[in-house]
């Protein structure tokens, strides 16, 4: 499958990975939208937060728990952050491999653009 995010994954092609395991990789951004942007994603390939169903939604159990660590490994747990996930065309999903964006070190304005 030519996917990028799944090759990150497999290790394919370099990412700057912060955090792995069997079911999740984190990476930085390749293009920052605040001081810290991160990406977790699930290492199988769910097309987007629409495919999450009674037999896969563990993931999102761990990417959450991958989430806080990575926020409090970051220092921006106590100030906050933005765990965001674009979905489809007029969410701003660009690539069709499930992430959530961590997003933190800055004020974040509401509403998003
Ligand atoms: P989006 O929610 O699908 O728009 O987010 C995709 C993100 O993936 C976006 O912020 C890109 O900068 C980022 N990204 C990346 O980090 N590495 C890549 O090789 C590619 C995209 I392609």
């Amino acid at each position: 499958m030519d996917c990028i995010f799944c090759k990150i994954a497999q290790h394919e092609i370099p990412a700057n990975t912060v955090y792995e395991d069997d079911d999740v990789i984190a990476f930085k951004d390749i293009n920052p939208q605040a001081p810290i942007h991160l990406l977790i994603v699930p290492r199988k390939h769910l097309v987007s937060i629409m495919e999450i169903n009674d037999e896969n939604k563990e993931i999102l159990n761990k990417i959450i728990r991958v989430a806080q660590n990575l926020a409090r490994q970051n220092n921006i747990d106590n100030k906050g952050f933005r765990l965001v996930v674009n979905t489809g065309d007029d969410g701003g999903q660009t690539v069709g491999h499930l992430h959530f964006h961590l997003l933190g070190g800055r004020f974040m304005t509401w509403p998003p653009g």
